[in-house]
């Protein structure tokens, strides 16, 4: 055997040894590569006499035409099995239902869509939205709006205490949102229009009570903003929020300590066979409070109870959302069950807004 027929099957034998792509190019750059053992051998053939050439030309050429072949040939072969490979792991069954996009498949909770909705009536009339911390000083939550200190109005709230921090400060899980419109009246000149939706605190569990609950409270504070208006605006979004044409209110004198005077408010609805319907009937359902803003109130945020006035309010969020979207029972709002989700939640994309009507 010649040193070229060795060469050769040395050559062809790595060819097919070679197990994947890197190692085949290695082998091709070894034999064919500028300094490859069958480019070195081409070389030599500008040194030899015509004879000679002629007889080890045709040898050497052939040598490089047969290992180029054979490593485009298992080239090939390679990249066949990869291809079998894959096809036969990347089955796709086209009977399989098709599967919905995200913001198709997912739901908004309803007390997401309560507040959005609310949200887009109270935006309608001209307020704005502010926010706070759940974690409130007692001055915040309580001082500010007119509780006194010991007062069992603060234990009335069943409040949440943080324990005392370094300065003996003991924090609280706000009971109401209230705080919020403390906040915005110490940091904003009147004219004010704000609602404050947002998570709220209470020690309190059983079948119509969560420890923690949702309510949106509103706030108007201007020289002449009066009892007029505040029945104005409550019945406005009543209409709104229940889609109805009138609704019937009652105000009954109450009291909170933060304003006076002070009411809660129920609307007429019917009853029948377990179905509430609002704007008719002989049925009353309490679903707010609300008063004009106490002067103490006022003078705690700086403000002259003598040059200016506003009017609040408050309503439970969960409450409503129950009432309007017939939910029977408080407790799943909390319990992030997807097929309760699937049947009250709402569909991403159906966004409230008064144009389009509430739902979508
Ligand atoms: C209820 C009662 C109410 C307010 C909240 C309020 C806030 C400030 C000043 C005066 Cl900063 N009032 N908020 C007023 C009346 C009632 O909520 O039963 N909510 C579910």
């Amino acid at each position: 055997m010649t040193e070229l027929d060795s060469l050769e099957r040395d050559l062809l034998d790595q060819v097919d040894a070679a197990a994947d792509e890197a190692s085949l190019d290695a082998v091709r750059v070894a034999a064919l590569g500028k300094k490859g053992s069958v480019s070195e051998l081409l070389k030599t053939l500008g040194a030899m006499s015509p004879e000679e050439r002629k007889e080890r030309g045709p040898l050497i050429n052939g040598l490089r035409d047969r290992v180029q072949n054979a490593i485009g040939q298992r080239r090939e072969a390679m990249a066949e099995a990869a291809l079998e490979a894959r096809l036969s792991t990347e089955r796709v069954d086209v009977t399989l239902p098709v599967r919905e996009a995200p913001e198709v498949r997912g739901r908004i909770h309803p007390i997401s869509q309560v507040m959005d909705e609310v949200t887009a009536i109270f935006a309608d009339m001209g307020f704005s939205v502010a926010e706070g911390p759940d974690i409130e000083t007692d001055d915040y939550n309580f001082t500010a709006l007119n509780f006194p200190p010991g007062h069992p109005a603060r234990e009335m709230h069943d409040t949440f205490f943080l324990a005392p921090d370094r300065n003996g400060q003991r924090k609280v899980l706000r009971t109401h949102t209230s705080p919020v419109q403390i906040r915005t009246m110490r940091s904003q000149e009147p004219p004010i229009r704000v609602i404050c939706p947002g998570r709220t605190y209470r020690h309190d569990s059983d079948q119509t009570h969560t420890p923690m609950f949702h309510q949106v409270e509103g706030l108007v504070i201007d020289k002449a903003a009066n009892i007029a208006n505040l029945k104005w605006v409550l019945e406005e979004f009543c209409r709104a929020f229940f889609e109805v044409d009138a609704v019937k209110m009652r105000f009954r004198p109450s009291f909170f300590p933060f304003t006076e005077p002070s009411a809660e408010v129920d609307i007429q609805c019917s009853r029948k066979g377990g179905e509430i319907r609002f704007g008719e009937g002989t049925d009353w359902l309490e679903i707010l409070g609300c008063g004009m803003v106490h002067p103490n109130v006022l003078r705690n945020c700086g403000l002259d109870p003598d040059a200016v006035q506003g009017f609040a309010f408050g309503v439970g969020i969960d409450r409503i959302a129950m009432l309007k979207y017939g939910m029977p029972d408080l407790r799943p709002f909390f319990e992030a069950d997807v097929r309760w989700l699937d049947h009250y939640g709402f569909r991403p994309l159906d966004i409230p807004s008064l144009v389009s009507g509430l739902t979508g």
